[in-house]
């Protein structure tokens, strides 16, 4: 059956994350991708000075009430950046009034990163994201979100417990899996921690010591279109990793995309997979 995905997240007009990114790859995986929009900026938060932004809280409702009318329908939905800490209420409630019986809810909190909130977010924005992340059947955190979204401390350094009892928390507040990304327990690594049922499983590969901007986003795109086409959650964190890791091979060097990463010229790669 050909599958449709809803994925609500911003629009950065220039900088590849969000919707740029989610878009192009959800769609190399073969999956119809409908959007909606939850802000519009200039460009991403990071790095860039004086970028624009505007919050479309108030067109969800409508858009909501228009595609209830034609009895519009996703088979998941995947949720990254969003606008405020009100929108985050409307979200959820799309969330559980647009899908078809049984649809998939990936829950990005993209929020925060190397220990900080992204800019323009605050604690109000953290409890509500908790609310949508309780509802989520995959929850898609990097380390820094977890320890917000759990109250627990956020370490550069850690070791297995400190990452299990992260998931232990995420779950026990409401989560049904949570796949964790860039955990690296030695020199020169990095991976993914997919945890379900109380069981973990980890996909460790090399790290690239540049950080790029929209990885986290490439890497869900990757997830949820691989997931999607009928991948196992940890298949489909595999394949993931993997292309965020290629995306990211294929940037660096090149001192001028200091934004996001160069995802279009592997995107054909991905779209061989399926
Ligand atoms: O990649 C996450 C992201 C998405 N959208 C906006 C951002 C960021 C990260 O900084 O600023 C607007």
């Amino acid at each position: 059956m050909y599958k449709r995905v809803l994925t609500i997240q911003d629009i950065s007009c220039v900088g590849q994350c969000s919707l740029t990114v989610a878009l192009p790859i959800v769609s190399a995986c073969g999956v119809e991708t409908a959007v909606l929009p939850s802000a519009v900026l200039s460009t991403h938060t990071g790095g860039f000075k004086g970028f624009t932004f505007r919050d479309l809280t108030d067109d969800m409702p409508l858009i909501c009430e228009h595609w209830k009318k034609e009895n519009i329908k996703f088979d998941a939905f995947y949720t990254g950046y969003l606008g405020s800490a009100r929108q985050i209420e409307f979200v959820r409630n799309i969330l559980n009034s647009t899908g078809v019986e049984g649809a998939l809810k990936v829950v990005d909190p993209a929020m925060a990163d190397n220990g900080k909130l992204y800019v323009g977010f605050d604690a109000a924005f953290v409890d509500a994201m908790k609310k949508l992340c309780a509802e989520a059947d995959i929850l898609l955190p990097n380390i820094t979100e977890a320890s917000l979204l759990t109250g627990m401390d956020y370490r550069e350094k850690y070791d297995e417990a400190y990452v299990k009892e992260l998931c232990e928390k995420l779950c026990a507040q409401g989560a049904k899996s949570v796949v964790l990304t860039g955990v690296g327990y030695r020199e020169g690594h990095t991976g993914v921690v997919v945890y379900r049922n109380g069981e973990i499983r980890y996909y460790e590969h090399k790290k690239i010591a540049v950080g790029c901007h929209g990885t986290g986003d490439v890497y869900a795109s990757v997830f949820v279109g691989s997931l999607v086409r009928g991948k196992s959650d940890f298949e489909a964190a595999k394949i993931a990793a993997d292309f965020t890791l290629k995306c990211i091979e294929n940037t660096v060097g090149d001192k001028d995309h200091w934004y996001g990463v160069k995802f279009e010229t592997v995107l054909p790669e991905l779209a061989k997979m399926f």
